[in-house]
């Protein structure tokens, strides 16, 4: 077996050049002397739940599980602040959200904030990026981009391209994103130098409009409900029981479970929020006729089915039904990205670039499929702060590895830099995850990771809030317009059933976690005082 040394060069005219020398029982011959191609793939709200890599029970992902087959599955992966664009601001900045100014989907990225790309692009890699950023402006730092604005449609949609102005195409998101990354591959990629792509599918965000290819399979299939579909929050704090991501209680009905407008009239129910039914009727608007005729031929019978079984559901039968509509188009937009992702790999294959290309992929955060009764996500329990993570790198990463540390996005900017012999910047926040993708765990001495949500009151109401997490125990302080803590024994209690903070026999860890917390505050500059108001004063936003 052959053993790989890594060695920098590091004199100016070779800053950043990466050489990969083989050696191989004495005899040393050079191998490769390029930098690594970075592809690095991100969906959208794609909870770990929905990898099979993860866990089998919901949907088989082949292509996405390929990926840890050939490299390592990160099982404690997890986010700074989980939510959309706050999330890819620290990826893309490697800052916490306090540092880098994007606390919440509402502002828009400082662009004067450097991002890693940049970077990278400095360094003599060619950039380019297709999908969703969600920054509320361009990326800086790419040769080429197409991104979709703001959350993107699934059907038809709208890109904002870096040449030629805003352009609309027919067709399905998830494939037009991986069509255009191809063609990119195919025609503009230059072979001389070494690839940065950023490949960022909106796929499974909501409102999880499947591809016309998989309406009919996925509408027909029925899925495992999790133990806390029914969860009524009892003994823990008002944050929980006050979120408005409850299935029953806040999921569109139209918008999200397809209820046609018209059947929710008959029936006499109510729209669940204001934009429930013209959600679906813009859906419907973006459509063309054909693709329309083909949603109804399936999502018709389903209504009718629905039309005529309503009426004698009880509140666990509609719970219940709304998880299986729910799972069906979410697994089913899964199903698209998985094919896609499948797309990209084989063309790496063909085209000589596995080898020398590190991949990873990951999500923007997790997502609840019906956990604590919810979907969304924001809040630091395990589903929405915990993020898939699979990368592979031939020659670097063994195969089929797991690894178990505590790793965050905050982590992924260096982790790029490092495997491209860059440079970060002083004052990134992570650590690269380079000696764990080399199987030197001894190097790597992280005991606990920090977390602060800020976007309250805000779209399903999720307090504000921030706390530390370790391998036992979760402390979580809810502030803002409460004042209470929680603790979570992760060994104990996985589901996160019971905040025991108050609980004598925690009084140890209660401390522990409490100057742990404190501790993690200073290291990463963030304070009481740094809240969502004193941010926007200070950013002059
Ligand atoms: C939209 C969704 C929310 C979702 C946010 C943020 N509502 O507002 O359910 O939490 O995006 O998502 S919708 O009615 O417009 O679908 S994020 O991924 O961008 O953070
Ligand atoms: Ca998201």
């Amino acid at each position: 077996m052959k053993k790989y040394l890594l060695v920098t060069f590091n004199p100016v005219f070779l800053i950043g050049l990466f050489c990969l020398v083989s050696c191989t029982s004495g005899n040393v011959e050079e191998e490769k002397s390029i930098r690594p191609n970075i592809v690095f793939m991100m969906s959208d709200d794609h909870a770990y739940q929905a990898i099979s890599a993860y866990y089998d029970h919901l949907i088989e992902t082949p292509n996405i599980d390929r990926i840890a087959n050939e490299g390592m599955l990160f099982s404690n992966a997890c986010v700074t602040n989980s939510i959309c664009a706050p999330s890819r601001a620290v990826i893309f900045t490697g800052m916490h959200s306090h540092l880098n100014g994007k606390i919440d989907n509402r502002v828009p990225f400082d662009t004067s904030k450097v991002t890693f790309p940049q970077l990278l692009q400095d360094a003599g890699y060619q950039t380019a990026m297709f999908g969703k950023l969600h920054f509320g402006n361009n990326p800086k730092g790419f040769d080429q981009f197409k991104i979709l604005p703001g959350q993107g449609q699934y059907y038809n949609p709208d890109f904002i391209t870096k040449y030629d102005g805003r352009v609309r195409i027919e067709g399905y998101t998830t494939d037009l994103i991986t069509d255009m990354t191809l063609e990119w591959m195919e025609e503009e990629r230059d072979p001389s130098k070494p690839f940065f792509l950023a490949y960022l599918h909106k796929a499974p965000h909501r409102a999880w409009q499947p591809a016309e290819r998989h309406f009919k399979e996925y509408i027909n299939k029925s899925f495992p409900e999790p133990p806390t579909l029914f969860d009524d929050y009892e003994g823990r704090g008002s944050a929980a029981a006050e979120a408005e991501m409850n299935l029953l209680k806040h999921m569109n009905w139209a918008g999200d479970s397809k209820i046609y407008p018209e059947i929710m009239d008959e029936l006499g129910i109510p729209e669940t929020s204001k934009g429930d039914k013209s959600a679906l009727l813009n859906f419907d608007k973006r459509m063309t006729p054909d693709q329309k005729a083909a949603w109804d031929a399936v999502y018709g019978p389903m209504n009718e089915e629905f039309k005529a079984a309503f009426p004698n559901m009880n509140e666990k039968e509609k719970m219940q039904w709304r998880f299986q509509r729910y799972m069906q188009d979410y697994l089913a937009c899964i199903a698209a990205v998985d094919e896609n992702v499948g797309r990209l790999l084989n063309y790496l294959d063909e085209n000589g670039l596995t080898e020398n290309t590190l991949v990873i992929y990951t999500s923007d955060q997790g997502f609840y499929l019906g956990e604590h009764g919810w979907f969304d996500k924001r809040f630091i329990y395990d589903e929405s702060f915990l993020t898939p993570l699979l990368v592979r790198w031939p020659g670097i990463i063994e195969e089929g590895v797991k690894c178990d540390q505590m790793v965050q996005n905050l982590d992924f900017a260096q982790t790029m830099l490092e495997a491209a012999g860059v440079d970060a910047l002083p004052e990134m926040q992570g650590e690269s995850l380079l000696p764990l993708l080399k199987g030197e765990e001894e190097d790597w001495n992280r005991d606990a990771v920090y977390y602060h949500y800020y976007e309250y009151p805000g779209a399903h109401m999720v307090k504000r809030h921030y706390g530390v997490v370790t391998r036992e125990y979760k402390l979580v302080h809810f502030y803002h317009d409460v004042d209470e803590w929680e603790l979570y024994d992760r060994k104990k209690d996985p589901l996160e059933m019971k905040n025991v903070y108050n609980d004598p026999e925690y009084a140890g860890a209660v401390e522990e976690l409490s100057s742990k917390l404190a501790e993690l505050r200073v290291k990463y500059k963030d304070s009481p005082e740094l809240d969502h108001k004193y941010i926007m004063e200070h950013l002059n936003r």
